[in-house]
């Protein structure tokens, strides 16, 4: 097997080809206010229990991944501790008490240096590995994670991370537009919301694979050489 060879992993609408020389792991927002109790996202009433069980796959699939040697791609939401890339609609959207900025459980909430800003240490990033820090829920949007993917030749994504139907949905509706073909794995994706998550699975397979393809980590790991 070489980095150029074929992979095909079984996948809906239909199976999902790609070569490791030109794909990377893309691990969105696995950060700790979204995952951890007691951080932002428990804070407002959620349930991480139903983001916490993708941590598991997603160590799974980043174990064999790193083994290999093959790209990995890590996304935190975020912005500069002055606040200068944060768009006063994002700051005052929901009318919640506590606001991006203010202080949360885990520091400044959504702020990057912050504790509750950083990634999970069940899947924190190693040397090497790119973290793109977004300020949006799109990972393009005011980043230079385009750049770097056509610098690096990756034209296809297998997708991971948090929100499904957010984050997850955003960035794969943007790489979709600028060319890339993303494979979303359910079980490595979650939404506190379970009906959100079904949705944003179907919005991205339906219409042919109208943004991408979904399938699940025991298929993508079957797969592999
Ligand atoms: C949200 C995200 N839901 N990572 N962020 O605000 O999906």
């Amino acid at each position: 097997m070489t980095t150029t060879d074929i992979i095909t992993v079984e996948a809906e609408p239909y199976s999902f080809a790609f070569s490791a020389a030109t794909c990377a792991l893309l691990v969105i927002d696995m950060q700790r206010d979204f995952l951890e109790p007691g951080g932002f996202g428990e804070m407002l009433g959620n349930d991480v229990s139903a983001l916490r069980r993708t941590i598991e796959p997603n160590q799974r699939l980043l174990a064999v991944w790193r083994a290999k040697g093959w790209q990995v791609i890590h996304t935190r939401e975020g912005h500069r501790p002055d606040l200068g890339c944060l768009p006063p609609a994002k700051k005052i959207r929901g009318r919640a008490p506590a606001k991006i900025g203010d202080p949360g459980p885990m520091g400044r909430i959504l702020v990057r240096g912050e504790a509750g800003h950083d990634i999970i240490p069940e899947l924190y990033p190693q040397a090497g590995e790119v973290i793109i820090d977004k300020p949006g829920k799109g990972a393009f949007y005011a980043t230079d994670l385009h750049a770097i993917m056509q610098n690096r030749n990756i034209q296809q994504l297998i997708v991971t991370g948090v929100t499904t139907e957010v984050c997850v949905n955003t960035t794969v509706r943007e790489a979709n537009d600028r060319g890339y073909d993303c494979l979303v794995l359910q079980d490595c994706v979650g939404s506190y919301f379970p009906d959100m998550h079904e949705a944003g699975l179907k919005m991205i397979k339906e219409q042919g694979g109208i943004f991408g393809w979904v399938s699940h980590s025991d298929r993508l790991l079957a797969a592999l050489p």
